[in-house]
Order: structure tokens, then C-alpha cells, then sequence
């Protein structure tokens, strides 16, 4: 079913072992005829970089990944053949179609008949459990994979795979409503630039927080209302209350890579605000008052990418140009140096990487 050659070999981004460099290697290509029923081969265009890499890479995370690893998780590319005998086929030959964190899932046990896709009894997590996107070419599932809309480009689409998916469905379960303030810590970053969005498109009023000027643009370009350096702010929850009539805000969503994001979180809502757990620093505990948790009626929600019906709306929605990845373009033999800059929170918006 392949309708052009697929070569033996490629190049991909590798791990050998956690805590060791990404190196680019060759890595064979698994031939059209291998394929088995349900899976589909793609030709990959571009791939975006996430944190999660980062931290699959390092190893830092108490769920350790596979390694040697290949890492990504918000790719796009093009089907170039499907398993013979592959039934009720969604997708076809030639479509474009993206990658997201949750590689397959089963769609039979109690959390995929619930939604909950991403827990899985059998899931396979790209670029974790699984082999990912920095690669040429990756093997995938055509139940799965994310259809793209062609007026988005694939460059524009790749990280609405996965930061995109992830704060459009926190921000759909975190019962606030329009006019309602959210606050954002890592709001210039890759899962932050989109929340900002997104919370945008959803008619909510936004409370940035980053580090820096770079940030500071970006984040009032795209539609915050505050902006609070949290490396210069003296009271970040005297800041928030300011300009939230003394009450707080209805919700956060919180992207930070590093627990600090998290500590005021509680201090900072109002009487029953909601609070989205999006970033995963490593091995950290929240840090929340019981009382207050308690008195204020506070709901604490851990918030994971999102199913395949998040990952439509979130594309649908990037589509209409409503919500646009902020994106800088490297190749993906420059990984390492993007590792490098991400760790130091040099990255405004996203990098997202070409495969050639
Ligand atoms: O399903 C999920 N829950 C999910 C999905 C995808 C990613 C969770 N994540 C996790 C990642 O594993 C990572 O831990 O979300 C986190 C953020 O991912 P990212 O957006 O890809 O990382 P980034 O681009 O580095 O952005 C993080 C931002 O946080 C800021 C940094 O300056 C950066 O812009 N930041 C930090 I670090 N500490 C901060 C603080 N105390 C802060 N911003 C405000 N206050
Ligand atoms: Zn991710």
C-alpha cells in the first residue's frame, strides 16, 4: 500500500541512556510490508520540542522513560503506507496527519470507554514508552494519529500536538467562565504562549507570569491583560489580588517546569477557584495549606494532554488563526543546543525542528 520508496535507513535524535547527550544516528526504517494491521508509516515534516523531552532525556521524572530513546511527541508528517488488512481505516495514503503524546491507546478498556485515553492499560507514549518524532520516519497508528486541517501548515501545527492539546483542555475542565481572570505561571513558554491563547479565544482575562522582557512582549502581544516577572515581583499574590477586586483569580493554570510555579497557587485564588496542574517538575511535592484549600472551597486538578477529541478541537481552533504557535525554526541536528537553551528558560514560545 506504500505509494512512494521508503529507504532502509534514517536519521534520528537518540538517547543511549537517561542523563547522557541526544546524538544523531542512523536507525533503520521499518519496511511498508512489516507493517501490521492498525499501524501506518509517516514521512515526518517537523516536530516541536516540548519540556517533556527534556525531561525523558535526563531521565528526571519518578516514571522513567525507554531508552535508548528516541524522544517527541508533537510531530507532523505524511502517511506513506498502511498495514495491509488495517480495518475501518480513518486516514489514507498521501493525508497529513500529527503525532501526539499518547501513540496509541486501546479505545476497550475503562479509561478509554471514560475519555481518558492517556490512562490507558496500554498506552504508548511517543517519544517515552515508544519511539517519537525525532525521526524521518516513524510508525504510528491510524486510529490515533491527529488528522491535519490544510489550511494549517504542518510547522504551525506541530505544537498544538502537544502544549496546545494540553492547556486547551485544562482550560476546558477548569469551570471558569468567560470574564473570568486566569492566571498563567510560564505564560511565555511553550504550554504558556498557547494557554495565554487559548484563555483568549475562550473570552477569559489573563494574568501572565514569566521571566524577562523577551516574555514580557510576547505575552501582552498575545492578549494578557497583567504581566508579573516573577524574578522581580516582591508579592505575587498582593500583585494578583491588585487587580482581581482583592478576591483572586477564578483559575490557574499552571505550565512551569520547576515547582515554584506552584507555591502560591492556593494564596493567590479566590473562594472556589480551580487549579490546573499542567507542568511536571521533577520528583516535587505541592506545597498547598490544607486550611486554605478546605476554607476557600479550592478544587486541585492534575490536568494530562488531553484524547483524541482534544486534540481535534485544539487543532480546529488553531486553524482558524485564533491561536498561533510562536515558533522558531532549527534543524534537528541543532537538538542539543535546544536542550541547552530550554534548561537555562531561554525559549520564548517554542522550537520546533525540520527533519531534512
Ligand atoms: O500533560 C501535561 N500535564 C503536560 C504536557 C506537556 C508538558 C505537561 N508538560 C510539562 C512539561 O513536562 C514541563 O514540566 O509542562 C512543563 C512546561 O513545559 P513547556 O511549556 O514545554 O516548558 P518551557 O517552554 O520551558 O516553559 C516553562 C516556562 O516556565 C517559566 C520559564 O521561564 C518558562 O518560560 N517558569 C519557571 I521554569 N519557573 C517559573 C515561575 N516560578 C516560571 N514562570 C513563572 N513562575
Ligand atoms: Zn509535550
Amino acid at each position: 500500500m506504500s505509494s512512494v520508496s521508503v529507504p532502509t535507513s534514517q536519521k534520528v535524535a537518540i538517547v543511549a541512556s537517561t542523563g547522557q547527550k541526544v546524538q544523531i544516528k542512523d536507525h533503520p526504517v521499518k519496511s511498508p510490508e512489516d507493517l501490521a494491521p492498525g499501524e501506518c508509516l509517516l514521512k515526518m515534516h517537523c516536530t516541536g520540542v516540548c519540556h517533556t523531552d527534556l525531561h525523558a532525556a535526563l531521565g528526571d521524572w519518578p516514571v522513567k522513560p525507554k531508552v535508548p530513546l528516541i524522544g517527541g511527541h508533537e510531530g507532523v508528517g505524511e502517511i506513506i503506507a498502511i498495514g495491509k488488512d488495517t480495518e475501518d481505516c480513518p486516514v489514507k495514503v498521501g493525508q497529513r496527519v500529527g503525532v501526539k503524546w499518547v501513540a496509541y491507546s486501546c479505545r476497550d478498556c475503562e479509561f478509554c470507554r471514560k475519555g481518558l485515553e492517556q490512562n490507558c492499560e496500554k498506552v504508548l507514549l511517543s517519544g517515552y514508552t515508544t519511539d517519537g518524532t525525532f525521526s524521518q520516519y516513524l510508525v504510528s497508528f491510524v486510529h490515533v494519529v491527529t488528522p491535519i486541517p490544510d489550511n494549517l501548515e504542518s510547522e504551525s501545527a506541530a505544537s498544538i500536538l502537544c502544549a496546545g492539546v494540553t492547556v486547551y483542555r485544562a482550560l476546558k475542565y477548569s469551570q471558569t467562565d468567560p470574564g473570568d481572570w486566569i492566571v498563567i505561571p510560564g505564560a511565555g513558554g511553550g504550554l504558556g504562549h498557547l494557554a495565554v491563547q487559548y484563555a483568549r479565544y475562550m473570552g477569559r482575562r489573563v494574568i501572565a507570569i514569566d521571566g524577562g522582557e523577551e516574555k514580557h512582549k510576547l505575552c501582552m502581544s498575545l492578549g494578557a491583560e497583567v504581566w508579573i516577572d516573577f524574578t522581580k515581583s516582591k508579592d505575587i499574590v498582593a500583585d494578583i489580588k491588585k487587580v482581581t477586586d482583592g478576591k483572586g483569580a477564578h483559575g490557574a493554570v499552571v505550565t512551569t517546569a520547576s515547582s515554584s510555579g506552584y507555591t502560591q497557587a492556593v494564596d493567590y485564588l479566590r473562594d472556589g477557584g480551580h487549579l490546573m496542574a499542567v507542568g511536571l517538575p521533577a520528583e516535587a511535592k505541592l506545597d498547598a495549606s490544607i486550611f486554605f484549600t478546605v476554607f476557600k472551597s479550592i478544587t486541585i486538578h492534575g490536568s494530562y494532554v488531553g484524547n483524541r477529541q482534544d486534540a481535534l478541537e485544539a487543532i480546529n481552533i488553531a486553524a482558524t488563526g485564533a491561536v498561533k504557535c510562536h515558533y522558531k525554526m532549527k534543524k534537528l541536528s541543532e537538538i542539543e543546543s535546544v536542550y541547552e537553551d530550554m534548561a537555562k528558560g531561554k525559549i520564548a514560545g517554542r522550537i520546533v525542528l525540520s527533519m531534512d
